[in-house]
């Protein structure tokens, strides 16, 4: 589509208070959303985690298992439910700064394979865009033809609106400073990377897990290495992608007007 186009995922350890289910962090999401406000940035998609909406629900009906037993049926709707509540308060912050954010339901709009996006009708983002409007997104529950249904992360989320409509960056606004050669939360030694080429996040990711699907399921590195194996293709396909700490204040603001971080980029 367009090369202008910026994508933003906001991290549900970000904007949720992970420790407590269902709490959003609201002076968070305020804080972000006057950032990308005063940011002034234009053709703009977000996409927004779980964290203590989704992901508690999800695991307790075991709704990335897929179907097993119809005692999950009624997992998918909480799970779905508590995403559609988490979304509108990230739009309505949206909204209170002026963004023209629009809500766009994964579980409407794509149908996966084996865990995998299969079909994603982008006719509706295509024409927001168009527009200037500003699509909101998630992870969330989607309807499956393997496993009858599954949880969608918003990084798989992101990987796919970031190829489908080669979009020019993506900022991923997450609670570390970056991608680290460990888990920064239980290793004190980690060190951050500061710049790596697609192949050299390759080989990082493989020399940790094996494979790459692997390191999407793993989910070590302080969750970051499971985001940054959903994100190879966007990469690989010449999509810059920048990691950021968006859990301190004027990062999100500071990567947005100026393409530069003290966090991890990804690129060519
Ligand atoms: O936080 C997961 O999205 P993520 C969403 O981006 C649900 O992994 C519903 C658990």
């Amino acid at each position: 589509m367009t090369k202008s186009l910026t994508l933003v995922k906001l991290g549900g350890s970000v904007i949720t208070e992970k420790a407590k289910v269902l709490t959003a962090n609201i002076v968070a999401i305020r804080r972000l959303a006057n950032e990308i406000a005063e940011s002034r940035v234009r053709k703009l998609m977000i996409v927004h985690g779980g964290g203590s909406f989704g992901h508690p629900l999800a695991q307790q009906y075991a709704i990335q298992e897929g179907f097993t037993d119809p005692s999950q049926l009624i997992g998918i709707n909480k799970t779905h439910h508590a995403m559609l509540q988490l979304n509108k308060i990230v739009v309505e912050a949206l909204i209170h700064h002026n963004i023209p954010a629009f809500p766009v339901v994964p579980a409407s709009c794509m149908i996966s394979k084996d865990g995998r996006i299969n079909i994603f009708a982008t006719d509706t983002l295509r024409i927001l865009l168009e527009m200037d409007l500003v699509p909101v997104l998630f992870g969330d529950v989607v309807l499956d033809t393997e496993k009858g249904f599954t949880i969608i992360s918003g990084d798989q989320i992101i990987a796919a609106v970031a190829t489908r409509f080669s979009a020019a960056r993506i900022i991923m606004a997450v609670d570390v400073d970056g991608l680290f050669t460990d888990d920064p939360k239980t290793n004190t030694s980690a060190e951050l990377l500061r710049r790596l080429t697609p192949q050299e996040l390759r080989t990082f990711i493989i020399n940790r897990t094996g494979k790459i699907e692997d390191a999407k399921i793993l989910d070590v590195t302080g969750g970051m290495l499971g985001k940054v194996a959903e994100l190879l293709l966007a990469v690989e396909a010449g999509i810059p992608t920048l990691i950021i700490n968006a859990k301190k204040d004027n990062n999100l603001r500071m990567v947005l007007t100026t393409n530069e971080t003290s966090g991890t980029l990804i690129a060519k």
